[in-house]
């Protein structure tokens, strides 16, 4: 099984039928646009029409029964324990049935109770629900209007719907405005929000919080914890028996540690790094890529032409956060340089926000666990789970660091658990030990953008520009402004926005501020 049979979608329900199918919406996403379109069945019930993206072929894209419809992008990791709780006997339930199977037991708390990579809309009666899995994986944007309320998987789609129309000011309950436009709102992680097409109220349920308090176990036990939850975390992302898997491997203990867990699985796991001419953890992977005896593969890049993609990480991210954009930028060069399309793809990515590992400066214990909670108290907007950074690739990558109970397992760990003995990531280090090489389990953190250079790179044309080292991180975030407002708000294509104008433009908007003053 490569991608889950619905990787996004931008539909609208109406109080009111609607004539005709709008032109396929202008999503970064590569797959197949499916027209969608469901009749009101009287009882005031909405009408669905807008469009569906499909990575594999076949299947209904709407789940029905009773007059409740669900759509989900995206999927589920906990069907067994999840259908044995409904009582589903059908193996071969699709995660959408599943959810309307949970819905039509347990009503809309049903979405508590799952634990995926998803974004849905829920139907029935009147009543429109836009769901988000726990963590917000699959960002999930909305907007009220006259003639219904529109919900898409990529905010862009919207915003090529507003056609300058004014901002409204209302705050839906359950999200938060978009970057950069009045009138998309983004739905929170870990919420459900419930509207009435033609109507601008609505009410927010949150089915999932990042734990506030931490938990004492013994050093053993939190180690077998981690592996056991882990080990189950990856187990589920691997898709079907015999499906081929790639993993972005970098070498550190994150990556390596899923990659070591889904080998064991019986599986060929393909590995992949990047590096560039500034900087490459080619022999910390090659070393983790021989030692589990994966395919493994390096990618080669120009630092300076991996920085000029940026506009694709953009695209991809929906941001305007420069710092995240510079991790997030090489993975999206990675996986537009994979060759074939339909991969799933595991990474590593979003370990150190439970374990700290970003913060290994932080010497004292009271601190680290002060930045593990801001870190998990921010991380709502940013993005950095997106299927689109691999979508835009054909791609579907998938987190097990964030799957719902490891995180939950990772997060609430006492900090001494995370930084023991010297070592940063202990619990995490030791779970592994056995699966890896010595000198992977001691490694220490290198993030990613170090690694291949991503953010020297970018600091490095700003400079050859004659940007003066206090004013890169503004250049850079203005940058990332002025990208977003183009392929995001304007939707043009990454490949027509060039890097280089977009600074010479942020340049000279600057001076004119200091000049006009
Ligand atoms: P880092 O942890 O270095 O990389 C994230 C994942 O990207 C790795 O686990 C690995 O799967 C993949 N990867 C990294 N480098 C390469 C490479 N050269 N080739 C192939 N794959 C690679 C930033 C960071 O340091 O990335 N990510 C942090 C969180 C950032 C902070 N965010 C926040 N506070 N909201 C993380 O937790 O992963
Ligand atoms: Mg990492």
């Amino acid at each position: 099984m490569g991608p889950p049979p619905i990787l996004g979608f931008a539909v609208r329900l109406s109080a009111n039928p609607v004539a005709g199918t709008d032109a396929v919406p202008p999503w970064s996403t590569a797959g197949r646009a499916v027209p969608v379109h469901a009749e009101s069945r009287g009882a005031g019930q909405p009408h669905w029409s807008g469009w569906v993206l499909t990575g594999a072929s076949g299947g209904p894209v709407l789940a029905c029964q009773d007059g409740v419809r669900v759509l989900l992008a995206g999927e589920l990791y906990h069907r067994p324990a999840l259908r044995d709780a409904l009582g589903e006997t059908d193996g071969e339930t699709s995660d959408a049935e599943l959810l309307l199977a949970c819905w039509l037991r347990y009503g809309r708390s049903g979405l508590r109770l799952c634990n995926g990579r998803f974004a849905a809309v829920v139907t029935e009666g009147q009543a429109v629900v836009a769901a988000t899995d726990h963590a917000g994986t699959v960002p999930l944007y909305l907007r009220c209007g006259p003639g219904g309320v529109e919900i898409a998987t990529e905010a862009k789609t919207l915003a090529h719907r507003s056609g300058g129309r004014a901002p409204l000011s209302l705050a839906v309950s359950g999200t938060e405005s978009a970057p950069g436009f009045g009138d998309v709102r983004r739905v929170r992680a870990g919420t459900a929000v419930t509207l009435t097409p033609g109507s601008t109220a609505a009410t927010s349920m949150r089915t999932w919080l990042p734990p506030q308090h931490r938990v004492i176990v013994t050093p053993d036990d939190a180690v077998r914890r981690v592996a056991d939850t882990l080990g189950e975390a990856v187990r589920t992302r691997l898709g079907t028996p015999g499906g081929a898997v790639t993993a972005v491997l970098s070498g550190g203990i994150d990556s390596s540690s899923v990659v070591a867990l889904a080998s064991g699985s019986n599986r060929a796991v393909e590995t992949v790094s990047l590096g560039t001419d500034a900087g490459d953890e080619f022999a910390a992977a090659r070393t983790v890529a021989e030692h589990v005896g994966t395919e493994h593969h390096e990618f080669h890049h120009d630092s300076a032409n991996l920085v000029r993609q940026l506009p694709w990480a953009v695209a991809a991210a929906e941001i305007t956060d420069a710092e995240v954009l510079e991790y997030l930028l090489p993975l999206v060069v990675l996986y537009r340089q994979l060759p074939g399309d339909s991969r799933r793809v595991v990474t590593g990515y979003g370990a150190d926000i439970p374990l700290g590992g970003m913060h290994r400066a932080t010497e004292r214990l009271h601190s680290l666990d002060a930045v593990i909670a801001d870190d998990m108290d921010t991380f709502d907007g940013l993005n950095e789970l997106s299927p689109v950074l691999g979508g835009l690739a054909g791609h579907w990558t998938t987190h097990p660091f964030w799957d719902r109970d490891v995180l939950e397992l990772l997060t609430s760990l006492e900090p001494g658990l995370k930084r023991r003995d010297g070592r940063d990531k202990w619990v995490l280090r030791e779970a592994v030990r056995e699966l890896l090489p010595v000198a992977t389990v001691t490694r220490p953190k290198l993030g990613i953008h170090e690694g291949s250079g991503a953010s020297g790179m970018w600091s490095t044309l700003l400079r050859d520009a004659g940007v003066a080292p206090d004013e890169i991180p503004a250049v850079k975030d203005a940058m990332s402004v002025e990208i977003h407002r183009r392929v995001v708000g304007e939707q043009e294509p990454p490949d027509d926005v060039y890097f280089d104008t977009v600074l010479h433009g942020v340049l000279a908007g600057r001076t004119s501020a200091v000049v006009g003053r």
